[in-house]
């Protein structure tokens, strides 16, 4: 992530993938405060073994769209909500990649996050049966838990 402020958001996925036993780094990393440290970390990402990056970032988002330029690895962007402009300028920033560089845009803060954790796990579980079997579990236990919820009652 961009920033240590974006840790709020991004636990989202990392908690998602704790869920999933799905083993993950977190790391700050900023395209604009440590750019050497961006194309270091984005240049050696496939060689430590990493197969898909998250990379949530806020207001002018250039993280995600950045390391997808230095790695050909999945790069998966969250764009987290900012204060000034409620997330718009991250999501703008980061979904618009020209032809060529491809970044997967998730949804506006904590939704993306969790749903980037989720993508990314579907990625890896094309290759992973285990995994697979993981993730269908986590998707029927969801719908369990929503047909089993409570009858709604008026506020
Ligand atoms: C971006 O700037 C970060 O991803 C963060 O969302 C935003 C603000 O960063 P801080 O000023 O809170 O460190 O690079």
């Amino acid at each position: 992530m961009g920033s240590r402020s974006d840790w709020e958001t991004m636990a989202h996925a990392a908690q998602t993938l704790e869920d999933l036993n799905v083993p993950y780094e977190a790391r700050v990393v900023s395209a604009h405060r440590t750019p050497d440290l961006l194309f270091d970390y984005a240049e050696k990402a496939r060689g430590r073994g990493i197969r898909v990056i998250i990379a949530g970032a806020g207001g002018a988002a250039h993280l995600p769209g950045m390391c997808a330029a230095k790695t050909a690895l999945p790069v998966l962007g969250v764009p987290v909500q900012s204060k000034a402009l409620s997330g718009h300028d991250s999501l703008l920033s980061i979904v618009q990649m020209p032809a060529g560089i491809p970044v997967g845009t998730l949804a506006i803060g904590k939704a993306g996050a969790t749903n980037a954790a989720l993508l990314a796990t579907a990625i890896l579980a094309t290759t992973d049966k285990r995994l697979a079997a993981r993730l269908d579990k986590f998707r029927r236990e969801q719908t369990e838990r929503v047909l089993n919820d409570e009858p709604l009652k008026l506020p």
